[in-house]
């Protein structure tokens, strides 16, 4: 039985007085009740292509989303996932003998509204958000891909979490940790403490589950995230304090317009309600999905066309008023998982036009300093970046009572695109200006140049990359192969334990540092393997990185040709075979977050990358004591990485340094055993061997070992106790839960001193120290 059909009759009756319907359908919750749809053949034309041919529904007028009234910092403001059946008039008017245009949508959304509501944070304040998965489904059980070579496979699309994108925050729980997942049923609440300094920036929030990103974010799941403090109310004295855009009296009165641009890829199913179609979405099948509402379409059949419309706000081309002479602050976000959307005005005619230009006074949220012109009046945005631009309407001719514009997504020729095939313009937003002239005066420049929030980074203060970015970092993914990886390494996770599960191990980045890296897009790749033309994938890729912002400071073409840049960002788009170099500070926040590729679905099969900020100058409190034992070693047989089985009585002819870890996930071990390593390969009198017991399973040894930078010379071994006996031996196991342990064993069998803990013993020189009194015992012993 199809239970959606006395909503639809619902729906129906309802809808015709109701204009535009952002209005969620009453009882929507076909989650687990919807059945899987079946193919589509027809190759239907996007939704927005012909737009200032048709007259449209006029009552479609722009809203904002909706805002979030944030209860307090110690209250959490309630963002419930759920599905929820939509109507869209606006596109439903445009129809001909040629197209099928749905007129209702099953989205995933939050707190059931096609796009989140805006969440507005004070510098210094903490906001507390309480994610609510309603969704039913199994939980996400992650995915081994089957050989290196090949790339993880999108999954768990019930599970979900929430990413800050844009915030400086901490990146650990119960901040902005995209390594937690919310499973269906399942809430959680992220508390976000906002630095007291953390300049004005649009910012926005999205999910970043590992393998159901694109997906979820096809959906619209994705809201506003504004940081600003009071706006100014009157014009600015000379002596003012201005720090921030809303400092300025004319950027503060300027009227406000948040577009979220989202692209649905959809399939209609029996009874022509659009559904967002995953197979559209990935080059590749999903995994098993343990969420019974998702479709999946054929990828098989080859005729299964891709139907994609833009909606801005979940709306779909809305109609978007300004008076004669007025200026509007638009804060526009791209806010879908894929495309590249090279934006630009036109008129009623579907001419270009300069009526109305785009002033970018900030880049991804930071003040540019400026409010400058863009090149030839586009506004090219990749997935992530956000543009805030003055737009001032103009005045109009001597008896007009109107003029009509259009913001319009250009279309973008085959190996500029990411898919390497043409896209088509997209009409977004209908501009109508009219009414009695607000002639508007625009900014003092001299007060936007003090709220560019950052200071240049200089030659002076760099300190070299981390040894794996030494070289640079290497963005590599094309349909073609499968392999979405960066620095030839591809992210994967398995199994349900989040933080611990994830098998690339993390890129150690000392905080209070300043770093320059240098990104590159590998070369477009040609597949000659296609039956006729041969298929060129252009291997273009957007780089982000979580918590800092970076400067980019210069951009070298594909045919080596570099220029300086300077404009700071946190999501950058590179396109194959070009580099940019990007510097970086890092600071105030240690712990995993991670830099990834954001388009979606490439990131959704592993092209993403751990790293962990660690503080080297944070004095450890508390210091950890070696204790002194005289009890035998216990019997100790495990296998290693490979397999293969090891018995530590027969290492007794040499002294040893036993470490208890928690698995190559755990950025603190692997830092303590990285610096023990160099402790000992430093030190001549190091006379032991390092045995690294692992209470998780290494999937990867020789990743485990570029990882801990270990040398072949290393006198070092790594174990794995997955069954946690020998934990449990050595007292490192309590309540089932590994713990952290250090042991020094002298060659009589003897453990001479033993620390356990919650953290890793980080002192590597009293190691060393206690390592060369074995020796002198030795001596002592042979005397
Ligand atoms: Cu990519």
């Amino acid at each position: 039985m199809d239970v959606r059909l006395p909503i639809l009759v619902a729906i129906l009756s309802f809808c015709t007085t109701e204009l535009f319907a952002q209005t969620p359908v009453p009882d929507a919750t076909p989650g687990s009740q919807r059945s899987h749809v079946k193919r589509f053949a027809r190759v239907i034309p996007p939704l927005q292509a012909h737009l200032p041919l048709v007259e449209r529904d006029h009552k479609n007028d722009f809203r904002n989303p909706p805002e979030a009234a944030l209860p307090g910092p110690e209250t959490p403001f309630d963002l419930a996932l759920s599905w929820s059946t939509f109507q869209f008039p606006g596109a439903a008017r445009e129809s001909s003998a040629e197209q099928v245009i749905p007129q209702h949508f099953d989205l995933l959304c939050y707190n059931q509204h096609p796009v989140g509501p805006t969440i507005r944070v004070r510098p210094g304040s903490r906001v507390q958000i309480r994610l609510k998965n309603t969704l039913k489904g199994k939980p996400d059980t992650g995915h081994v891909k089957s050989s290196p070579l090949t790339s993880e496979k999108p999954h768990g699309f019930c599970s979900t979490n929430l990413h800050t994108h844009g915030l400086h925050i901490s990146p650990n729980d119960p901040g902005d940790n995209v390594f937690r997942t919310v499973e269906p049923g399942q809430e959680w609440t992220y508390t976000y403490d906002i630095p007291p300094d953390h300049p004005s920036a649009t910012c926005w929030y999205h999910p970043h589950k590992h393998g159901s990103v694109a997906y979820q974010l096809s959906n619209g799941l994705a809201g506003a995230l504004i940081v600003e403090g009071p706006k100014k109310q009157e014009k600015n004295a000379p002596n003012d304090p201005v720090r921030n855009l809303e400092d300025i009296y004319e950027v503060a009165q300027a009227r406000e317009a948040i577009l979220i641009l989202q692209l649905y890829n959809y399939s209609l199913d029996d009874e022509k309600i659009a559904v967002i179609d995953a197979s559209t979405i990935y080059n590749v099948a999903p995994s098993s999905l343990g969420c019974e509402a998702i479709i999946v379409g054929d990828l098989a059949n080859s005729d299964t066309p891709t139907l994609q419309a833009t909606a801005v706000n979940g709306q779909i081309v809305p109609t978007l008023h300004m008076a004669p002479g007025e200026i509007q602050r638009w804060r526009i976000i791209h806010g879908s998982w894929d495309e590249i959307k090279p934006l630009t005005f036109a008129d009623n005619n579907d001419q270009k036009t300069t009526d109305l230009r785009f002033r970018e006074i900030a880049c991804d949220g930071i003040a540019t300093g400026g409010m400058a012109f863009l090149e030839e009046n586009i506004l090219e945005l990749a997935p992530g970046q956000r543009s805030d631009v003055l737009i001032q309407a103009p005045m109009l001719p001597q008896g007009a009572t109107r003029a009509i514009y259009y913001l319009k997504q250009e279309g973008v020729a085959g190996l500029k695109s990411f898919r390497g095939t043409k896209t088509d313009p997209n009409f977004l937003v209908k501009v109508v200006v009219s009414g009695a002239p607000k002639p508007m005066a625009l900014p003092d420049p001299r007060l936007l140049a003090r709220c560019r929030p950052y200071r240049n980074i200089e030659d002076f203060e760099l300190s070299p990359p981390p040894k794996a970015f030494k070289d640079g970092i290497l963005l590599n993914g094309v349909d073609v192969n499968q392999t979405y990886n960066i620095n030839a390494r591809t992210f994967y996770r398995y199994g349900t334990d989040e933080n611990k599960s994830h098998t690339m191990l993390p890129i150690s980045i000392d905080l209070n540092t300043a770093q320059e890296w240098t990104l590159t897009s590998a070369d477009p790749v040609v597949d000659n393997n296609t039956d006729g033309d041969p298929t060129v994938y252009p291997n273009n890729h957007t780089f982000h990185i979580h918590v800092n912002p970076f400067q980019v400071v210069r951009y070298t073409d594909a045919s080596g040709k570099t220029r300086p840049m300077n404009q700071w960002r946190d999501t950058l788009l590179i396109r194959g075979g070009e580099s940019y170099s990007i510097r970086s500070r890092f600071r105030d926040f240690p712990g995993t977050a991670i830099l990834h590729c954001h388009i979606m679905d490439h990131e959704d099969q592993g092209m993403m990358v751990p790293i962990n900020f660690f503080d080297s100058t944070r004095p450890q409190p508390g210091k950890p004591q070696l204790k002194d034992s005289t009890s035998k070693l216990p019997p100790v047989s495990l296998p290693d990485a490979k397999g293969r089985q090891t018995d530590l009585a027969t290492l007794r002819d040499q002294n040893l340094v036993v470490v208890f870890f928690r698995g190559a996930g755990c950025e603190h071990c692997t830092q303590q055993l990285r610096e023990l390593l160099e402790v000992a390969r430093r030190s001549p009198e190091f006379d032991a061997e390092i045995v690294a017991i692992s209470s998780e399973k290494i999937a990867s040894e020789a990743e485990a070992l570029q990882m801990l930078k270990s040398d072949p010379s290393d006198r070092f071994r790594l174990l794995v106790d997955s069954e946690r006996k020998t934990f449990s031996d050595f007292g490192c196991l309590r309540d089932d839960d590994p713990k952290h342990g250090l042991f020094l064993v002298a060659r009589n069998g003897m453990i001479v001193s033993g620390y356990v803990g919650e953290s890793p013993f980080g002192d590597h020189q009293e190691v060393r120290r206690r390592v060369s009194l074995l020796k002198d015992a030795d001596a002592e012993a042979s005397q």
